[in-house]
């Protein structure tokens, strides 16, 4: 029997084998990659959702708590507006210098406030506006909200249209992942605290969703 010789170099078979087994590794360390990347974005989603989620209802809790500040009693501040998907806000923090001085008045910077949905980039899809009126106008808090709620509540914790009657107010907010995520099928029914729907996806709708429910007492309201 002969022996092979060491200038004889690799067979085709050989070369073959060795392409077919490095093309496997290659793709198998490929697709754990791709799918490490793909859930990767996904928790970022989420995770930048509930951000946002947080921070819109961070920004109303604050500011609709404040409702009707007025410490010098003349400037008929509370709550001017209170419908289910807006709510207007007046409170006198500061004067016209910005010293935070209350001068009497609702007109300065961030003391008339009003809280709706929008489309900010006009992209089809509404995100949160805080519009202040004396200032920067429309502004968009969040984007991807897909609910806005409110709920007004009189003394004894029931629904109230009347706006001298409201001492807090039921905030609800749906916030939708900004891509939708294939495979992901779950639909829920979104209600508030009364337990009305204010959201319901559409057939097919592929977006993660939060869901964020507060109440607020309004201690400035229904002082006199
Ligand atoms: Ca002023
Ligand atoms: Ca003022
Ligand atoms: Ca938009």
């Amino acid at each position: 029997m002969k022996l092979r010789t060491s200038n004889q170099g690799f067979t085709i078979t050989e070369c073959l084998v060795a392409m077919a087994i490095s093309g496997i590794v290659i793709t198998a360390i490929y697709s754990t990659l791709h799918s490490q990347h793909n859930t990767y974005s996904k928790q970022e989603q989420i995770v930048a959702m509930q951000q946002r989620l947080r921070a819109a209802m961070y920004f109303m809790e604050r500011e609709i708590r404040m409702a009707g500040y007025d410490p010098t009693g003349l400037a008929v501040a509370g709550i001017q507006t209170a419908n289910s998907n807006t709510i207007r806000i007046t409170k006198d923090i500061t004067d016209d210098a910005g010293t935070g001085d209350p001068d009497g008045d609702t007109g300065d910077t961030n003391e008339d406030i009003t809280y709706a949905l929008f489309d900010a980039n006009g992209d089809g899809d509404t995100d949160l506006a805080r519009n202040d009126v004396n200032a920067a106008g429309n502004q968009t808090i969040a984007e991807n909200i897909d609910a806005l709620d409110f709920v007004y509540l009189d003394q004894n914790g029931t629904p109230t249209a009347t706006l001298s009657e409201i001492r807090s107010v039921q905030i609800s907010v749906v916030a939708r992942a900004e891509r939708p995520d294939r495979g992901y099928t779950y639909n829920n029914t979104y209600k508030n605290q009364r337990g009305h729907t204010i959201f319901i996806p559409l057939a097919g709708d592929t977006y993660r969703r939060k869901f964020l429910t507060a109440e607020v007492k309004c201690r400035n309201l229904g002082l006199e």
